[in-house]
């Protein structure tokens, strides 16, 4: 669009990239040897089994080789694994909650978000652009006690696909914030509605998709971490009924109940939904 500057796909992999390392990377813990060795081998074989299954040919595996370097050089590496692979990751490690279902992360997080009160609206510009939305609910245990104080982290693109922090020209925070719920564990946000995103189609993320014939785009989202002492973090994403691309998502992240159905506010300027979330215990 014309106030924006379209961002390049090694300008938000660049920021993906250091995001990771400044709060993933050191923290992760160490993996033991024989936990390597098997899970290093049974990857390798699977790839071996590929090769000889389909016969890959010499170009092929130059394609393979040029395409991974790029993928480094781009810095989408978070972007790639996020996209491909996170989603099976989230499924085993939640798979005995009760509680709210989960999804991924994705590559865009950004600790330490302002913390507006619990009836608040996110930071956002001037005119920013897109329908007004309410997005409100209660923070409870599986036990079906209020979370007084719970924290709802919520962090989404603008009405152009666009993250604050991994694109140029917005606000450092805008669209994001880290929201205490009241003494019922209850909140209100009012924020704007996302716009589908689109995987930039300049870096090596979008030549694999555009080499394989598949399409960039996951459908509108809202990011969410919603925490509380006691109780497991539950890192989850909302999406929109009614969106093309909810059943079609190039992250396989959409779980049928995260599916929200908005409805226009009394005054028709804009739409409000109710989701709750449920915590398991620690
Ligand atoms: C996103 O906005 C996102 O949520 C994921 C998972 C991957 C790329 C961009
Ligand atoms: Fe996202």
């Amino acid at each position: 669009t014309s106030d924006t500057v379209a961002p390049a796909a090694a300008a938000s992999g660049a920021s993906a990239t250091e995001r990771f390392f400044a709060d993933k990377a050191s923290s992760a813990a160490a993996t033991p040897t024989e936990r390597v060795d098997l899970l290093a081998r049974e990857v390798l074989d699977a790839v071996h089994a590929t090769i000889r299954r389909h016969k890959v040919t010499y170009e092929e595996y130059n394609a393979l080789k040029a395409w991974l370097i790029g993928v480094g050089q781009d810095g989408e590496w978070p972007l790639f694994l996020d996209v491909w692979v996170e989603h099976v990751v989230e499924q085993v490690a939640t798979e005995s909650r009760e509680g709210s279902k989960g999804s991924i992360e994705g590559p865009y997080y950004v600790p330490g978000a302002p913390e507006p009160s619990a009836g608040t609206t996110l930071p956002m510009r001037e005119a920013e652009k897109g329908t007004p939305l309410l997005f409100q609910g209660q923070v409870r245990s599986v036990s079906g006690e209020p979370l007084a104080g719970a924290r709802v982290e919520i962090w989404h693109a603008d009405d152009d696909g666009y993250y604050s922090q991994f694109a140029p020209g917005i606000p450092e925070w805008n669209l994001r914030g880290s929201v205490i719920a009241d003494e019922a564990g209850r909140f209100r946000i009012h924020t704007v509605q996302p716009a589908p995103y689109q995987i930039p189609t300049d870096g090596s993320c979008g030549k694999l998709i555009a080499a394989a014939g598949w399409h960039a785009w996951r459908p509108a989202h809202l990011h969410m971490k919603v925490s509380a002492p006691g109780h497991h973090l539950v890192t989850t994403q909302l999406y929109f009924t009614g969106d093309e691309h909810v059943f079609d998502d190039i992250a396989s992240a959409v779980k049928p109940e995260l599916i929200l159905d908005p409805r226009p506010t009394g005054d028709g300027a804009g739409r409000e939904v109710t989701y709750d979330f449920v915590l398991d215990p620690a």
